[in-house]
């Protein structure tokens, strides 16, 4: 028996679960909800991937004991960890549907203060945030967070109080960790470029022997946008490397060879409280230095490799046992594989074409999701492509110029997060064009419009 809770469009990319099966109703507000249901194991995923299923059955279904409980109706309250771009445009959804919004940031001023009824002004550390993110629970209904780099004691904290909070803790550590995420993935028989775990110099040469050049070398915990990583080009470049991470001697490492690879995908999967899975168009995505700075979906690839995406962010997020949505970034290989490069439970630039480009835009999707309503339908509206507005020269007040011009293009849409403060390569702000003919005509209108705003 499958769950069908309703009619899904005929186009709609709707995988629905295993059967959850019967579940006793319990409190949303109660911890044991999310603490009472363990994961399926690794053991058994794998069972199920080499037996060719296409999803993984739930062994014990997550978190199968909340699947009757009641959604959490719009006037209800969502306290969002993180007040950048990510918590406004999660908060610019939830708002339109009547929620109401707290989010706890260590800047009062964050993007997300302009779409929050309050902030709560604390730190993602358990140290600093402890108090601050319970005063965040106090109010809420459920509790989320826009970027992995919160502790997961905070997590816990909220969790420990009552509020429940989507994705849980579990999908967190699972994720924030870059060698937890990596053993988490190969539990799934599913590939990543080739990695070892190293501490110090010797065990770095060790890996370079072994992998080959060249190397990243990667932080596995805090920093994004390639704050986190040293490039190891040759073993010429490897005295000094672990140094120029600026991480304390001795703490674990993840080093990994680079991947030649044809081009870069993610895919974006939401999973709702009764465990339905829908996934997004595939997008193509291009870094620079790693920032995302282009994206394009649905991403001109073969049908079979999109669906294959799709069934690897369908098979994590339903691993992960998360409810919300869940970004797998893919590396599509020259022979036509694909493996994983990092996971965020979590709404991700690499979606935001879809408030343009999709029937439901990532973020609604994800309020949809915590708040235990149905999934809407995640099929792309047409073509489209997002590029990112990004900071310019040394930190100043942020004035932007050129936002007539760029949107001289009838089908340009701007987006600027209010940061207070630019700097060189800093997320300012992105374009989206959809309704062009096909995804790369999207992408050099999107070029064209971002060429004509720049920050004074
Ligand atoms: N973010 C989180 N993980 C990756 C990214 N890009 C978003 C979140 C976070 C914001 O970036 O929305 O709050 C922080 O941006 P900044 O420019 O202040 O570092």
């Amino acid at each position: 028996m499958r769950t069908t809770r309703r009619a899904v469009p005929a186009d709609a990319e709707f995988v629905p679960d295993a059967d959850p099966g019967p579940s006793p109703a319990v409190d949303p507000r109660s911890s044991a909800s999310a603490k009472a249901t363990p994961r399926p194991s690794p053991d058994a995923t794998r069972r199920a991937v080499a037996a060719g299923a296409e999803f993984v059955p739930a062994v014990a279904p997550i978190p199968s004991p909340s699947v009757k409980v009641a959604p959490i109706p719009p006037g209800g309250t969502i306290g969002i960890l993180g007040g950048g771009q990510l918590g406004r445009m999660l908060g610019f959804a939830a708002r339109s549907m009547g929620y109401r919004i707290v989010v706890m940031d260590p800047d009062p001023a964050c993007p997300a203060a302009a779409i929050a009824d309050r902030v709560v002004v604390g730190g993602y550390d358990s140290v600093g945030g402890a108090a601050a993110a319970l005063e965040l629970a106090r109010g809420a209904d459920v509790v989320t967070y826009e970027l992995e780099h919160v502790d997961a004691a905070l997590i816990d904290a909220v969790e420990a109080a009552g509020v429940p909070v989507r994705p849980d803790a579990y999908a967190l550590r699972m994720t924030q960790d870059r060698l937890s995420e990596r053993r988490f993935v190969a539990s799934l028989g599913i590939a990543t470029a080739p990695w070892r775990e190293v501490t110090d110099e010797a065990g770095l040469r060790a890996a370079a022997a072994d992998l080959g050049t060249p190397l990243r070398l990667k932080a596995p915990i805090g920093g994004y946008d390639g704050r986190s990583q040293v490039r190891i080009g040759a073993p010429g470049e490897i005295p000094g490397a672990i140094e120029r991470l600026g991480r304390p001697p001795g703490t674990p490492l993840l080093v990994e060879r680079e991947f030649d690879f044809a081009a870069e995908l993610s895919v974006i999967t939401a999973r709702g409280l009764d465990g339905t899975l829908a996934a997004f168009s595939v997008a193509r995505n291009r870094h620079d230095a790693g920032i995302l700075v282009e994206s394009v979906a649905p991403a001109p690839i073969p049908d079979a490799v999109a669906n294959a995406a799709r069934a690897l962010g369908a098979r994590i997020t339903q691993a992960l046992g998360a409810v919300g949505v869940v970004t797998a970034e893919l590396f599509l290989l020259r022979d036509g594989t694909l493996a994983v490069n990092e996971l965020a439970p979590r709404v991700h630039n690499s979606g935001h074409g879809t408030i343009e480009g999709a029937r439901t835009s990532q973020f609604e999707q994800h309020v949809r999701a915590i708040c235990g309503l149905p999934l809407g339908d995640p099929a792309p509206r047409g073509p489209t492509a997002m590029v990112n507005l990004l900071g310019t020269g040394k930190p100043r007040d942020a004035r932007l110029e050129g936002a007539a011009a760029a949107l001289a293009d009838p089908l340009a849409h701007l987006h600027v997060y209010d940061k207070r403060t630019v700097f060189e390569r800093r997320k300012m702000g992105h374009l989206t064009v959809t309704g062009a003919a096909d995804v790369e005509a999207a992408l050099a209108r999107a070029r064209a419009a971002l060429a004509k705003l720049r920050w004074r």
